[in-house]
């Protein structure tokens, strides 16, 4: 670790105290060089690492953790991480089992953003499970930020991503179902286990971040939601923290919503305080918000986390040194 990052990770106080060792061993060592010699740290405000997810989705937030934990990069993690809910078919919302458009099809979105300010997007992608690890191919190894639709997919089998059916059984009977009444309004908190957002910061106090979802089930074709566009469903500043958002992606969109947090963190808000402004920025437009859910999540680079919810229900993972709890969220509507 260099003298950059052991500084990035550590509060130093008590210049000159003379008890009181760092907890992580690592930065033992660093404190006993000539510069830091006479400084002794008292106390770490900063985890060694942390994810935090959307939602209740324990097994890829925890996957994500222990990555890091290993020393794998914000980026790695993240992508390893949201690819167990991708691949998991009980979550309607992402990834194969993944709610249809009205018509029958489920397409994708899905976004990334690392610590260097890269940002890849794929958008309404069918038959490809792992859209974000597809968006970070874009990211990476296109000239391009965004790609939609046939493009994107045609690109996946290109760098080797399988062709799959994402309609299950379950999916597809659910959409048979709908079509009785064909009632388009999303629900709220339909099962607690939604599209998944997903920050990390790593040993080295990097922040990336990934949003990938299904988007709003039964939606019109073509619709596309906040979570794969940038400022929207996910904006990362490696400066100064993270967000991503779930919910009622219209909404987030009008408010640039993951952008804001940022911003606000970066004038001084916690990241609660500033996932509460984003929120009061959509329910003071009127009395619409009655119908709709909207959360975000976030995190700063002291490692310090928020998350707040129009409405009662969400919940965030997070996974910080070692131990995962899932956090009910704080939310506007109490009455
Ligand atoms: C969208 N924001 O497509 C997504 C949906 C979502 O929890 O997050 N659902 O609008």
């Amino acid at each position: 670790m260099n003298r950059r990052k052991f500084i990035q990770n550590t509060a130093i106080t008590g210049a000159g105290i003379a008890t009181g060792v760092s907890a992580i061993s690592c930065k033992e060592g660093e404190s006993k060089t000539s510069e830091t010699k006479k400084t002794t740290i008292t106390s770490i405000s900063k985890p060694n690492y942390i994810s935090i997810s959307t939602w209740n989705t324990e097994s890829a937030n925890t996957a994500s953790g222990e990555l890091l934990a290993k020393g794998k990069s914000a980026l790695d993690a993240i992508i390893d991480g949201v690819a167990v809910e991708e691949a998991n078919e009980e979550n309607t919302t992402v990834g194969i089992g993944a709610t249809p458009d009205r018509e029958g099809n489920v397409t994708l979105d899905a976004c990334v953003m690392s610590p260097d300010g890269d940002y890849g997007a794929v958008l309404a992608v069918e038959n490809i499970v792992h859209v974000a690890a597809l968006a970070r191919k874009v990211m990476e190894e296109t000239p391009h930020v965004i790609m939609a639709s046939k493009g994107a997919e045609e690109f996946a089998y290109s760098q080797g991503f399988k062709k799959e059916k994402l309609l299950t059984p379950a999916s597809e009977k659910a959409w048979k179902e709908w079509l009785k009444t064909s009632n388009y309004q999303p629900a709220i908190n339909v099962e607690n286990h939604d599209t998944i957002g997903m920050l990390a910061m790593d040993t080295s106090g990097e922040i990336a971040g990934v949003c990938t979802t299904s988007g709003l089930g039964y939606k019109m074709k073509g619709r596309v939601g906040d979570s794969p566009i940038i400022g929207a469903g996910l904006f990362v500043d490696d400066e100064v923290g993270a967000a991503v958002a779930t919910g009622m992606g219209e909404e987030v969109l009008k408010t640039v919503g993951s952008f804001l947090v940022v911003e606000l963190m970066r004038n001084g808000m916690s990241p609660q305080k500033a996932c509460e402004e984003a929120i009061h920025r959509i329910v003071k437009k009127g009395d619409r918000y009655k119908d709709f859910q909207v959360a975000y999540i976030a995190m700063n680079k002291k490692g310090e986390t928020g998350s707040y919810a129009i409405h009662e229900g969400f919940t965030m993972m997070k996974y910080q040194d070692g131990k995962s709890e899932n956090i009910n969220s704080d939310y506007f509507n109490k009455a």
